[in-house]
């Protein structure tokens, strides 16, 4: 490649590159009541800055070879942040290697941007071998708190397997999303703990964290569901006694394993809670998002539960590099009670959607439970059923 043919390549690369920052995003139209979803992903793995993946000097680079690629833009935590959203993103790069990256929008549905530097996360004694899916919490001591997955080699595992691994919480803080100190893993008694969101407030003036015990990296085992437990220390966090609080259930969305995404939005009725489940299916595992309610004084009591999915993946969403998977990390509630709702899809990419408060307790509180079995669902069904022939007949539809 010639040097002007590689200055006009670069000058497009950019172009394209600023084009899909800067495209619109659209409300879908279709109305399921509860929230709107939106056309684009608002990130993908070509909104990361072009200087992150190439390199721009002709001399050490004249056939403008994409020298490190990115893989994938996902499993967000999300907050606002000096006016804007922001998203501490997922980043996985071609090595499979993931770290955080902030990227911000002014009104959280388009416009997403990443700053030109990923993360540094400080490391602990024990270096991370990857790390993600980082909940940011504003916690009231004053700090924002990154709780993130922490992975690293099985250290017992037999030396012929290369695969097996350790995942644990790991803990950081940070006033501006860019200094950040690193703080002791978090502590408890199960060999394995992911999906671990701090909770916003103390509670009995201790720091409350929702856990997911498990005792492989991938199968749960004797571990049944989301954990709840209290810590006097941030600085030492250990977990003495932990309790589950939203068990996995025999033939539910959430049969094989849950965990909790972003940490509870308060509300007046209660904390509103966003979970994924998953379920085991011939095509492999799927991943889905449900919602329940907390009680406001005691976070750990589950005082709604409607039964099923909120969000499952649709369309595009149920391809990418582990298929049929939504996950979700990332909310935020704003001032005038609009609730975006940040979740990855098949582990590739990130979406938006938009509800209220107003509806997601509605939601909550009004959706049945889980009948659990099929006649108990069709009862429910009935139910529904038999109250709207009525209405429909009233109304001559
Ligand atoms: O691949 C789907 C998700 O799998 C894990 O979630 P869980 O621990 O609940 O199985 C996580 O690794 C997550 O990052 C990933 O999106």
């Amino acid at each position: 490649m010639t040097k002007s043919v590689f200055n006009k390549r670069l000058k497009e690369l950019f172009e394209e590159h600023e084009k899909l920052i800067k495209r619109k995003n659209v409300r879908i139209p279709k109305i399921n009541g509860v929230f709107y979803r939106y056309k684009y992903p608002i990130l993908t793995a070509d909104h990361t800055p072009l200087f992150w993946r190439y390199d721009l000097n002709y001399e050490t680079n004249p056939y403008l070879m994409e020298r490190m690629g990115i893989n994938a833009t996902f499993n967000a935590g999300a907050m606002e942040f000096n006016g804007k959203i922001v998203l501490a993103v997922r980043v996985e790069g071609a090595d499979r290697k993931s770290f955080i990256a902030i990227a911000e929008s002014p009104d959280g549905i388009d416009n997403f941007k990443f700053w030109d530097h990923p993360v540094k996360m400080p490391e602990t004694d024990n270096p991370d071998i990857n790390i993600y899916d980082m909940r940011l919490v504003k916690h009231e001591d004053g700090w924002i708190y990154g709780i993130f997955c922490t992975e690293r080699k099985d250290p017992d595992a037999p030396q012929t397997d290369t695969s097996a691994a350790v995942a644990q919480a790991g803990i950081a803080r940070t006033k501006d999303l860019i200094n950040w100190e690193r703080l002791p893993d978090l502590k408890t008694k199960s060999p394995q703990q992911r999906n671990v969101v701090l909770h916003p407030e103390f509670v009995n003036g201790k720091y409350a964290f929702y856990t997911r015990p498990q005792d492989g990296f991938i199968t749960t085992g004797t571990g049944s569901g989301i954990g709840w437990g209290l810590t006097d220390s941030i600085e030492n966090p250990v977990i003495e006694e932990e309790k589950i609080i939203d068990e996995r259930v025999y033939h539910t969305i959430k049969e094989v394993k849950n965990g909790l995404g972003p940490a509870p939005i308060k509300t007046e009725k209660g904390w509103l809670q966003l979970a994924h489940g998953v379920r085991n299916t011939a095509a492999g595992l799927r991943y889905v998002l449900y919602l329940f309610l907390t009680d406001l004084k005691d976070p750990s009591k589950v005082i709604a539960c409607p039964g099923g999915y909120f969000i499952a993946p649709e369309g595009e969403e149920r391809v990418g590099d582990v298929s049929n998977v939504v996950f979700s990390n990332g909310w935020v509630k704003k001032d005038n009670g609009d609730v975006l709702i940040y979740y990855a899809s098949s582990d590739t990419r990130m979406h938006v959607a938009h509800t209220t408060v107003e509806k997601l307790l509605d939601y909550v509180f009004n959706t049945p439970e889980d009948g659990l079995r099929s006649a108990e669902c069709v009862k429910q069904r009935y139910e529904l059923i038999n109250k709207n022939l009525q209405i429909m007949k009233k109304l001559k539809i």
